[in-house]
């Protein structure tokens, strides 16, 4: 049916008096409110549903858009979409934000008040989850079809509380009130099969075909939200999966006369989605965690192959018209997957089948840890995925095959490249799935892939030399400069007009600005404001006063011992001691922030969390350091959190392990808002040294290459600790309770990580120049224009971190989709 023009509600969303009709008619139509009678959560909602109304015809221009130039569809594949809040982004990219804030104004009401009424949906533990999220913002600003497909959690990130200093992890049940961005899809509803078994049945033409038959079955059923791009012109779509019982259950049972076994059998199987696995770094090998990688997998590639119209084309056409991005390997059984559809249901000759997967896939590296690589017990797969286990063992047959006859004689190269790890228990190993089933393998950032190539994955660079590629990550500039620094939003649109918010090179104007005075004291204005803002919510939140003249210096993201928080506090508790000791003349006051979530199961990084509040309350109760050194931990770390604090670092600290953090993007939000880094040679900072220019960083401690000889040569952690008085200091403080006299022993167990069990992320080794390198910072904060002009440099600089750079190089170098 062709509709009318004049039919829709809002035909100009400039007009004020259009929008508040709008406006009122679903408070009253949609929520069944009373206007007179209404709470600041129906408001939020009657409000996001007239956004959704206005994306929503975006939103089927662009499909029908996209339908009609017949354009190659990318597919982004992630178990983790970390979005944060929706309303003020998309206000601000449908370019509706101030008709709005007018409209509430007239009914009384302030929309960034009720913003915050907006749940955030956390479906993402980290910075993978967040590069998912920011990559949809530039594929649909780019106008290019990417679509974004993952699971429909009930339960995302834990909520975090802090009980005497511990972390308590919440369920957070942010579908409490519903989710007004999703369109709930009854009728977009696939089969998705486990267990049963294979049987071999000869077709008529003699070849042998194979049946995965007797299978207990989960339907995938979809939720979609638009995913506007900035402008307004494109809205594309991100597909969420969540379980539903078949209708076999009922059935079984109903025949039986059990009743109530059907109800609870339906309850089990609908717990697929139910939570999200709050694990950022470790494997855990679970079950359930395996059910949920090929449930979303499977029904994505059903509804993939379905729009790719697969009765009526050919499946060679397939990596002509569909790029698959694997974000990480927990979406790779989607390799044995396609090979099943391929060769189980359409008969496709494996040959055929192999090149068309292989040419279809592509796959993103997020870490080098051995123990966040994904194995599964070969004994699990067999039980839940039977058909994709002899899929995958034939995958590897052939690849081994090719590989012995490419480098004849090497037994340890054939073992070592092999899908299936032999050693401790048969397990498959998912990367080598991932890289052997990919026409192309990234890593996130230049020293992450040059590692991935001569490290974890050397061989396989042998095997496959023009495989792996390297993509800087990138982040949205919409939501962490545009969006999240209004002020600093303003001063650079004065400045250099609008364009910068999707062509964020353009900030490198800002360069030439760095040496006017009177550019300076604006931008040294918006940063204080911005300060004064985030200490107010400290204050009103947390109930800590701040001194806003102070430096902030921040350290927000996820805890885990390679990101190292426990080397900032040694040296919060040197600078402790040095103001105790009268040595005050060369220090600033500083405010040391920390913010983030500790894995439920991470012993060692919930403690770090209990000594970072130890520490916090000694420090806060010692009138001798008052006004000098405050600690501050902010509980519940999130998107929104996150938005509230970037605005106001003034030292963004990125002091991971030199090799062990992939790239980081918390370091580019952190730049763009104007902070100063100290970090190591580590991930993207490396690359922020590059663009930033080298004098406008602080980089400090060991490479990844000189730690490699250290160890090597055998790491002494005693001696650190014997040759530095300080940091002896320091560790015997913690050791012998000075911040937890109520129970002497509580950090024994970190204090051993480092002296007694190797101090594997050398934080020992490195504290001596980060020391230093704090001292430099002091004394550059000390100059304050000296300070803010290279934190406008870092600004001015910064722009080539844009997710739509590195989106870019995803289409041009990986999916073919060049723009
Ligand atoms: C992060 N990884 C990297 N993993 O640590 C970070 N892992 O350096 C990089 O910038 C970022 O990815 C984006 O590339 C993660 O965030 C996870 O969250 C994760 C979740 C489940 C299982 C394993």
């Amino acid at each position: 049916m062709t509709v009318p023009e004049d039919i829709y509600e809002i035909t100009n969303p400039k007009d004020i008096s259009s929008l508040k009709r709008a406006l009122v008619n679903r408070l009253i139509y949609s929520i069944g409110k009373d206007p007179v009678e209404t709470q600041e959560r129906d408001w939020f909602f009657a409000l996001a549903y007239v956004v959704r109304d206005l994306l929503t015809l975006r939103w089927m221009e662009s499909m029908r858009r996209y339908y009609l130039q017949d354009a190659k569809r990318v597919y982004y594949l992630s178990m983790e979409f970390l979005i944060g809040r929706a309303l003020g982004n998309s206000l601000l990219n449908i370019g509706c934000y101030d008709e709005f804030k007018l409209v509430l104004e007239d009914v009384g009401l302030d929309l960034e008040e009720l913003a915050e009424t907006e749940e955030e949906a956390a479906l993402g533990n980290g910075g993978l989850g967040r590069l998912a999220a920011c990559y949809l913002d530039s594929l649909a600003t780019l106008r290019l079809p990417g679509f974004g497909y993952g699971i429909h959690y009930d339960y995302g990130m834990f909520s975090q509380r802090i009980e005497d200093g511990y972390q308590i992890e919440h369920p957070e049940n942010w579908l409490r009130y519903g989710n007004p961005w999703e369109f709930p899809r009854p009728d977009v509803l696939y089969r998705v099969q486990f267990r049963g078994h294979v049987v071999e049945c000869p077709n008529a033409d003699g070849k042998r075909r194979y049946r995965w038959i007797d299978t207990e079955d989960v339907m995938a059923m979809a939720y979609d939200i638009p995913v506007p791009g900035y402008g307004g012109e494109t809205v594309n779509n991100l597909r969420l999966w969540a379980a539903k019982a078949s209708r076999d259950f009922e059935l079984k049972y109903f025949n039986e006369g059990n009743y109530i076994k059907a109800v609870e059998e339906k309850t089990q199987s609908e717990n697929l989605s139910k939570v999200l696995y709050p694990d950022d770094t470790t494997q855990m090998g679970r079950e359930l965690r395996l059910k949920q990688e090929y449930f979303f997998v499977s029904a994505s590639l059903q509804d993939i192959l379905k729009k790719f119209r697969i009765d009526q084309r050919d499946f060679s056409d397939l990596p002509q018209e569909v790029a698959i991005q694997l974000n990480d390997t927990h979406p790779s059984v989607a390799i044995p997957e396609l090979m099943r559809i391929l060769l189980d249901e359409h008969q496709v000759p494996w040959d055929d089948a192999w090149a068309i997967t292989v040419r279809t896939f592509s796959y993103t590296n997020h870490t080098l840890l051995p123990e966040a690589l994904e194995v599964w017990s070969v004994r699990l797969f067999e039980e839940l995925l039977p058909r994709h286990l002899q899929i995958i063992y034939e995958i590897n047959h052939r690849f081994l095959t090719e590989v012995g006859e490419r480098f004849p004689g090497d037994m340890g190269l054939i073992q070592r490249v092999s899908i299936i790890d032999e050693e401790r228990g048969k397990r498959v190993r998912m990367a080598h799935l991932a890289i052997i089933g990919s026409h192309k393998v990234n890593g996130v950032a230049a020293l992450h892939t040059r590692l991935m190539r001569t490290t974890i994955f050397r061989d396989f660079a042998r095997i496959f030399p023009d495989r792996f590629v390297s993509i800087t990550n990138g982040i949205t500039p919409r939501r962490w400069l545009n969006q999240a620094n209004r002020g600093l939003a303003k001063l650079i649109t004065e400045t250099i007009g609008p364009g910068w918010v999707t062509d964020l090179e353009r900030l490198r104007q800002l360069a030439a600005m760095a040496d006017e005075a009177e550019f300076r004291a604006r931008f040294r204005a918006v940063k204080s404001a911005n300060k004064q803002h985030l200490a107010s919510l400290i204050a009103k939140r947390l109930n800590i006063g701040i001194d806003p003249a102070s430096l902030f210096d921040v350290q927000i993201k996820r805890m885990h011992e390679y990101k190292r928080q426990l080397l900032n506090l040694l040296h919060v508790i040197t600078r402790y001691n040095r103001l105790r000791a009268g040595l005050s003349q060369d220090m600033v006051p500083r405010t040391v922030i920390f913010g983030g979530k500790a894995a439920p199961g991470y012993h060692a990084a919930k403690l770090v969390i209990k000594l970072i509040n130890d520490v916090s309350k000694v420090i806060g109760r010692d009138s001798t350091v008052a006004g000098l050194l405050k600690v501050v931990f902010v509980p519940d770390y999130n998107v929104s959190r996150a938005m509230e604090i970037m605005p106001a670092v003034e030292l963004s600290e990125q002091i991971s392990t030199a090799g062990m953090e992939a790239s980081g993007t918390g370091n580019m939000k952190m730049a763009v808002n104007g902070a100063i880094t100290i970090g190591t040679l580590d991930g993207a900072n490396i690359e922020i040294r590059e663009k930033v220019g080298e004098k406008n960083i602080f980089i400090f401690g060991h490479t990844a290459e000189q730690l490699d000889e250290m160890r090597r040569g055998g790491y002494d952690a005693w001696r650190f600790y014997y040759d530095n008085e300080e940091l002896k200091l320091a560790l015997d403080m913690i050791s012998t309770g000075y911040f937890s006299p109520d129970e002497q022993d509580r950090f024994k167990p970190l204090i051993d990580s480092l002296l007694r069990e190797g101090d594997r992320f050398a934080i020992l080794a490195d504290y001596e120049s980060y020391i230093a390198c704090q001292e430099e910072v002091d004394r550059l904060y000390l100059d304050s224009e000296t300070w803010t002009r290279k934190a406008i440099l870092n600004v001015a600089h910064s722009g080539w971190f844009s997710s739509d750079r590195a989106v870019r190089e995803y289409a041009e170098r990986i999916w073919n989709t060049p723009i």
